[in-house]
């Protein structure tokens, strides 16, 4: 992995030599940035570190499937971090997905920026950026252990959920060799593999099955495109009580047909426009979100548009082409 990111051995010294950092990750975090913040904060923090984990949102909530990983409680208000000469950024595929820090983090005297979005423009002064990590996750176990880290089950169980997560549980065709050996390495370490697995994919709320219910019941296959796409409204979530970051595994249902190599999910947002979450069997989605001004991988990315059905139509004719 060193031999993948120009920055490695110099962020390496960057993390060693400091003695206060903040580590945030991207707003609306994901199993992948809020283990990545876990294992780097639990890490630096064996190393004598002070560090404050945060992300740009206020207040920062876990969201409860993952509320009860090692350090999850001890997550900083972006108002209440000190300005540190050393910020790091984690899964972020550009500056803006720091949310309320992105004016802090160019601020800070050593921006470090670590992930593996494809596109990440490389913002911060020293920058690991590996496309082909799984994870952002499985990059900070690279470094940590460069960084002399003796791997511990807190930080093993931190890591194994971003990789878990980002890797759809070692189904995506991200899960590499090098991925499944840090996997094993993790496992060693007596990472709760099971209880991980029922309460991240497993501790849906009651309500939830109601709006997969409906989720499911209004997809649309567009045939000849192989495109199937689905829709959540406002009053869905109103009338289900089912909150936005609940619904993330979603699109994994959508995608679920062997009918469609594209899968599509539009969230409605408080201001009527809508959060598009795409998913790929093979045409590459990652170009159609960043023509609407989205981002992210290949085979899975987002973006933001006003209309819906425009949106719709406009993707179903660039499949068909
Ligand atoms: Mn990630």
């Amino acid at each position: 992995m060193r031999d993948r990111a120009k920055d490695w051995d110099a962020t390496v010294k960057a993390l060693i030599d400091a003695d206060e950092l903040t580590v945030a990750c991207h707003i609306n975090p994901d199993g992948d940035a809020l283990g990545s913040v876990l294992a780097l904060t639990l890490g630096l923090r064996r190393l004598g570190k002070a560090v404050h984990p945060t992300w740009g949102q206020t207040p920062p909530k876990v969201p409860a499937q993952f509320a009860s990983m090692p350090g999850a409680d001890g997550f900083v208000s972006p108002a209440d971090v000190p300005a540190t000469p050393t910020f790091v950024a984690l899964d972020c595929g550009a500056a803006d997905r720091l949310g309320s820090l992105e004016k802090r983090a160019a601020d800070a005297r050593t921006l470090i920026n670590i992930d593996h979005h494809r596109g990440n423009p490389e913002f911060g002064a020293l920058n690991v950026v590996i496309t082909d990590a799984s994870s952002t996750a499985e990059v900070v176990a690279g470094l940590l252990r460069d960084a002399g880290v003796t791997l511990d089950r807190d930080i093993a169980t931190c890591l194994w959920i971003g990789l878990v997560t980002d890797t759809g549980r070692f189904q995506y065709s991200n899960s590499s060799p090098s991925t499944l050996r840090l996997a094993a390495d993790l496992v060693e370490l007596d990472v709760p593999v099971a209880e991980i697995a029922h309460e991240v994919f497993e501790s849906s709320p009651f309500d939830y099955l109601k709006l997969v219910g409906r989720v499911l019941e209004r997809a649309r296959l567009e045939e000849r495109a192989r495109f199937v796409h689905s829709w959540v409204t406002l009053v869905d979530m109103i009338e289900t009580g089912v909150a936005r970051d609940e619904m993330d595994t979603l699109i994994d249902l959508i995608r679920s047909t062997r009918a469609a190599t594209v899968a599509a999910l539009f969230k409605e947002e408080d201001d009527g426009t809508w959060r598009v979450s795409l998913r790929s069997r093979g045409p590459n989605v990652g170009e159609i979100a960043r023509s609407y001004g989205g981002g992210g991988h290949d085979l899975a990315a987002g973006f933001n548009v006003p209309d819906r059905e425009r949106a719709v139509g406009e993707i179903t004719e660039r499949l068909s082409a």
